[in-house]
């Protein structure tokens, strides 16, 4: 998969790529990453990027001719998916990052300032994506982050096969604690089942405290869950089917029990 970056500031995008699991999986060219500095294509003496907004107002806006033009040198034969990282874009989550990773190539556009001419956006952008209701200074951690979500879902990217399937958001709970040695950790011990070597008991215990945590946490999740009869059974045993159904029955819940 190719990636093309669009970006005032190339040098952000320099560490983490140079790290772990991104690291690898562009030494074994699962994918590329070319970064693109929209300053090498403005068009006027100053190499302005940035003008002040028609209308008057707070801040600077994009300016279309440099990204334009950036995107019309690289594009190719192959022009890929251009996405704008915009604070107004469509919230991205764990199905979009899925969806993403099935193009070839994604054309990752940052703004900086105030946003883009909506000239640039109207032309030459296919989706405008927002990582969440916060305010970054720009697009480029936000584009990081596309890059991290989608290429861990890359076909052997992950070195333990499945691991990508086997995380939060796949079975739409959070996921249980987890402990490592030593046992005993400054007088805190780990749970019993985790010690039985009884597979039932661990996984029962494993659910459990998915539900317990997702309860506390993430209650809206579970209105996309549903229960085994034997899931509700251990629910009861632990104190916290009622606080499941109550829950279900004051949203409307998605997802009816099964069985
Ligand atoms: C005053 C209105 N602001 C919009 C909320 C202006 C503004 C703030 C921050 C315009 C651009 C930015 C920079 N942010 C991004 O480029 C950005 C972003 C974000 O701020 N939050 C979540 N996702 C993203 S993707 C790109």
């Amino acid at each position: 998969m190719l990636f093309d970056i669009l970006t005032i500031f190339p040098e952000l995008f320099s560490s983490p790529l140079q790290e772990g699991i991104l690291r690898r999986a562009i030494a074994a060219e699962k994918i590329a990453v070319n970064l693109h500095n929209i300053r090498d294509y403005t068009v006027d003496k100053h190499n302005m990027t940035d003008d002040r907004p028609f209308g008057g107002g707070e801040g600077m806006v994009m300016k279309p001719e440099p990204l334009t033009a950036c995107l019309h040198d690289i594009q190719g034969r192959e022009p890929g998916r251009v996405i704008l990282l915009s604070p107004r874009g469509k919230k991205y989550n764990q199905q979009q990052a899925a969806r993403l990773a099935g193009y070839r190539r994604l054309v990752l556009v940052c703004g900086r300032y105030e946003g883009v001419d909506e000239r640039f956006a109207k032309q030459s952008v296919d989706e405008e994506i927002s990582i969440g209701d916060y305010i970054l200074t720009g697009g480029e951690l936000a584009a990081m982050i596309l890059i991290d979500s989608i290429t861990r879902l890359l076909p052997g990217v992950l070195g333990c096969s499945g691991s990508a399937e086997n995380d939060t958001f796949s079975h739409g709970l959070l996921k249980h604690p987890q402990y490592t040695r030593p046992r005993d950790f400054a007088g805190k011990t780990v749970p019993e089942e985790l010690l039985s070597g009884n597979h039932a008991d661990i996984s029962g215990y494993r659910f459990v405290e998915s539900v317990r945590v997702t309860l506390e946490r993430r209650p809206e999740l579970l209105n996309s869950v549903s229960f085994s009869r034997e899931e509700r059974r251990r629910l009861d045993q632990a104190g916290l089917l009622d606080q499941v159904n109550r829950l279900k029955k004051e949203n409307g819940s998605d997802v009816k029990n099964t069985a």
